[in-house]
């Protein structure tokens, strides 16, 4: 009977790992990336599971050999009692220590590109975040922020393909998170800061927007559209939402 609960105990660690292995095939993998910078972000995530997935699977089938070979039905002799081993905390100390720094400077050209090396160009939109909506900004004719001619939007953020885009994200109420899924790009949204978020998007086609962070009773509905186009028809929807708001001035 003893050996059975481990052979159970197996199948737990065997069908996580499937589904892990299987998901991807099942449109469950990673959404689709479009964006510059997304391969190194998935690099980055795919190394970490590797990497996690590799300890979880060691510990597991020294889990499962201990249930196996000492399962009480089949040993009778009293367990041996120790008070630890000073040498093997040192390992599993330093183990991990390792594996952390060398995670921390894998991972500083991908941090660089995303959150230091800002594109030096002006806000292409201003985004706000508030319970529970995205307001939207753009500058208009004038191509300035802040000024009479910005146009307004919400929830349909549009952007022209192939093109360094920088948005000032703010929140007007409370804790938000401004997250695209398919550009690899999710930024808290804090009260009292303008915060700089760049990405590029390679592909044309409509991806959410998603608040990403639990804002209020309405999170659940906090939902938005991304659109990327050619850059012509991103100029061309810019200056028909210019003249739909002076018609309703
Ligand atoms: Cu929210």
């Amino acid at each position: 009977m003893g050996k059975l609960w481990s052979l159970l105990f197996l199948t737990v660690p065997i069908f996580g790992i499937g589904v892990f292995l299987a998901a991807p095939y099942y449109g469950m993998g990673l959404p689709e990336d479009v964006s510059e910078h997304g391969h190194q972000i998935d690099h980055l995530w795919m190394f970490i599971l590797w990497l996690t997935g590799l300890v979880f699977l060691v510990t597991e089938v020294i889990l499962f050999w201990f249930l196996w070979k000492y399962d009480a039905a089949s040993n009778r002799a009293v367990g041996k009692y120790t008070h630890g081993s000073h040498n093997l905390e040192v390992v599993w100390t330093i183990l991990p220590a390792a594996t952390l720094l060398f995670i921390a400077i894998y991972q500083m050209n991908a941090w660089a590109d995303v959150k230091i090396n800002r594109p030096d160009i002006p806000p292409t939109v201003q985004v706000t975040a508030r319970q529970f909506e995205w307001r939207l900004r753009y500058p208009g004719a004038d191509g300035r922020l802040g000024t009479r001619d910005d146009v307004h939007h919400v929830n349909d953020l549009h952007i022209p393909v192939d093109t360094d885009i920088l948005v000032e994200l703010k929140s007007d109420d409370v804790l938000h998170s401004f997250f695209l899924p398919n550009l690899r790009v999710k930024q808290d949204a804090v009260p009292g800061s303008k915060i700089p978020v760049w990405f590029r998007a390679t592909e044309i086609g409509q991806y959410d927007l998603v608040c990403a962070e639990l804002c209020g009773w309405g999170h659940y509905k906090m939902k938005g559209r991304l659109t990327v186009e050619s850059r012509e028809d991103y100029a061309a929807w810019l200056t028909e939402m210019a003249k739909q708001q002076e018609a309703t001035e």
